[in-house]
């Protein structure tokens, strides 16, 4: 995925037309699109193929079984065009290398979650949780930009690992805070699809980004 915007739209909509124009109309303004359940099970799983085809696809279904299974999934999302692949960390190290394995290296990792819970289980172990993606040879970490003091924390463990940051937008989380702390992405949903104009939403965001680093 390219660095330029440093804007991931987050694609949480239930219908593929309606993905589909929002793609066409943001593309130069996102450098990649995240896909999640609602929109792969409204959709059906050729929608990661039809985005491809305008921006790199992150397959965000969060894989949390075990290695078999992990993998069994990684290639499906791979075989249908997705560049990425998000994947749980509390399953294991074994667990986490079956993704990254299948994702020839291009998986995320989740560590502290962004949303008020993520306080409860993720954040007491997402040092453990980064150490480990690190260690499994993952692209990256997703942390959360509702807590930025945390990606600089995480920041810190994991070296030149890639960050990608929700929350910004309708979590409450900045673009600029989630930046300046160490993100190289931040990924963003309602903010832009829920937008009067995606576009102009999405260009907003990514000249911010560009000024604040
Ligand atoms: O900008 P929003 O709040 O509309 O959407 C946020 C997106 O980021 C949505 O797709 C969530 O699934 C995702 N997300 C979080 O909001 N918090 C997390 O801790 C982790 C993710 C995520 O992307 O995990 C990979």
């Amino acid at each position: 995925m390219q660095k330029k915007n440093r804007v991931i739209l987050a694609l949480d909509v239930t219908s593929g037309a309606d993905a589909v124009k929002i793609v066409e109309a943001v593309k130069d303004h996102v450098d990649a699109v995240k896909i999640n359940w609602p929109l792969i099970l409204a959709a059906g799983p050729d929608i990661i193929r039809q985005i491809s085809r305008h921006r790199d696809v992150i397959c965000d279904m969060k894989i949390a079984d075990i290695p078999y299974i992990n993998g069994l999934i990684v290639n499906q999302a791979m075989s249908r065009g997705a560049s990425a692949v998000i994947c749980h960390g509390f399953t294991g190290e074994d667990s986490v290398k079956a993704c990254v394995d299948a994702a020839k290296g291009q998986a995320f990792v989740v560590t502290e979650m962004s949303h008020p819970g993520g306080k409860q289980f993720t954040a007491p172990v997402a040092d453990k949780l980064a150490a480990l993606a690190k260690g499994a040879g993952a692209r990256g970490i997703v942390a959360p930009a509702t807590r930025p003091e945390r990606i600089a924390d995480l920041r810190k463990l994991i070296g030149d690992l890639e960050i990608i940051s929700p929350g910004v937008g309708a979590q409450g989380g900045k673009a600029t805070d989630a930046l300046r702390a160490g993100a190289d992405y931040i990924i963003v949903g309602r903010a832009i699809y829920e937008a009067k104009d995606p576009k102009d939403a999405a260009r907003a965001l990514s000249e911010e980004a560009r000024q604040s680093l």
